[in-house]
């Protein structure tokens, strides 16, 4: 049986700006039990068009009705501004999903002020924060750097959706629309996984007080990665659509955290061998202490489907200059998957120290815009260039192929 525990736990979605009420309206249209949206924009036009019955115009006095421009500074004195209202509107919240496009004014002044004022009152707070496309240039990509950086300082999990990534993952006939469609599609697969994590109750319990223990500590990389199997051989089609995760890309180095939270939700013959399969194989690709969470739900109506969902902090004491730094790889051969046992709840209470050794170079994957391209390791080295193409950049970036990460 899947049960639902109680609403206990107080949970708001809020979107910022225009990136934020359009991710918004698409989650809205799934009708999430007892899930709260709220929307926020200084573009009254913006307000008008959405479908949203919680939507709230703010920054009347600085911007009167329009966007920001695209300048942060604008957005950083409407949050201050606004701060009461802001306030309001995450009183009470344990878990605040905020839903951002950076790069925008709005979203990269505002969002790092709110998420610190909601960790003040005691917010545990997920961001799901879409970034620009390269082709929206320098500026927009500085913005959206700077205020990650703030935003992880002060979030629990800040969780990165990349326009390019995702506008890869379609054809090359795809709009810009369809890349948004597909963010949206995956922040609407994002915030279920978190849901299911905090409600669903089944063989193996997750809670929000565990979610918390996990993101409490502020600071660090976050990893999250979702994977969905149906059919034949669904454990390892879960584990494969788990690899391409658009929410996994972040540079090698951080793909290790010291403690893993794994939910698995499956079908009616979903065994503990499954289980213990999936586990192995993503504790040995992604955790660096052997320190792995477990929730496990049966969902008796599905038979031979998986839904796997992997999330952790990143290791604070990943070595600060891998091999790998800056360059997004295939499977590490050395971490291939061992067997690990499947370790009961509650597992290890280790406390994380992610102040010291965190690298926050967030972005080094995206492409430098001061330099031709961004060759990651081989920066200082000459090109090694092959029928004009520079070889030492990652193939993905120079033939526009999907990543398995
Ligand atoms: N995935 C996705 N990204 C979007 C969407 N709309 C905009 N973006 C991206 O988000 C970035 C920020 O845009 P907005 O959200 O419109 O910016 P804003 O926060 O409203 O700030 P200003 O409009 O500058 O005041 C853009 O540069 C786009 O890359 C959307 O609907 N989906
Ligand atoms: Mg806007």
């Amino acid at each position: 049986m899947v049960n639902f525990a109680p609403l206990n736990t107080n949970i708001k979605v809020l979107g910022i700006g225009g990136a934020g009420g359009n991710i918004l309206g698409f989650l809205s249209q799934s009708n999430i039990n007892g899930l709260k949206l709220s929307y926020i924009d200084s573009d009254a036009n913006n307000l008008a068009a959405s479908t949203l019955s919680d939507k709230h115009l703010i920054g009347k006095n600085v911007t009167r009705g329009l966007s920001t421009g695209g300048n942060p500074d604008i957005g950083r004195k409407i949050a201050q501004e606004d701060m009461p209202l802001l306030r309001k509107l995450i009183e009470g919240v344990d878990l605040l999903i905020v839903v951002v496009g950076l790069g925008g004014g709005l979203s990269s002044g505002l969002a790092p002020l709110l998420v610190k004022e909601a960790k003040r009152q005691g917010s545990l707070v997920f961001c799901f924060a879409c970034l620009p496309f390269t082709l929206e240039g320098k500026q927009k990509h500085e913005a959206a750097n700077n205020a990650l950086l703030e935003l992880r300082v002060e979030s629990g999990a800040v969780i990165l959706l990349p326009n390019d990534l995702l506008l890869q993952e379609l054809e090359p006939t795809a709009t810009v629309l369809e890349a948004f469609q597909a963010a949206s599609q995956w922040v609407l697969r994002g915030v279920k996984a978190l849901l299911s994590v905090i409600r669903q109750t089944g063989m193996i319990n997750i809670d929000f007080a565990t979610l918390k223990n996990v993101f409490a500590e502020p600071g660090g990389k976050t990893l999250y990665g979702l994977g969905q199997g149906e059919g034949e051989n669904f454990l390892q089609k879960a584990l494969d659509d788990l690899s391409l995760c658009p929410m996994l890309f972040v540079p090698q180095q951080t793909r290790q955290a010291e403690r893993l939270l794994v939910n698995i939700i499956g079908g009616k013959n979903l065994t503990l061998g499954d289980i213990n399969k999936a586990l192995a194989t993503l504790a040995g690709k992604f955790c660096s202490k052997e320190s792995t969470i477990i929730g496990a739900v049966i969902d008796p109506n599905k038979k031979d489907y998986v839904d796997i969902c992997v999330m952790g902090k990143a290791s604070a004491r990943a070595p600060k200059k891998s091999a790998t730094k800056g360059v997004i790889s295939r499977d590490d051969k050395k971490s291939t998957p061992k067997e690990l046992p499947v370790y009961p709840y509650p597992l290890q209470q280790q406390e994380l120290n992610l102040e010291s050794e965190v690298d926050y170079s967030e972005l080094s994957f995206l492409i430098d815009h001061n330099k031709p391209e961004n060759r990651g390791l081989f920066d200082e080295t000459e090109q090694n260039l092959f029928n004009g193409e520079d070889l030492d950049v990652p193939t993905y970036l120079r033939r526009g192929i999907k990543i398995r990460l």
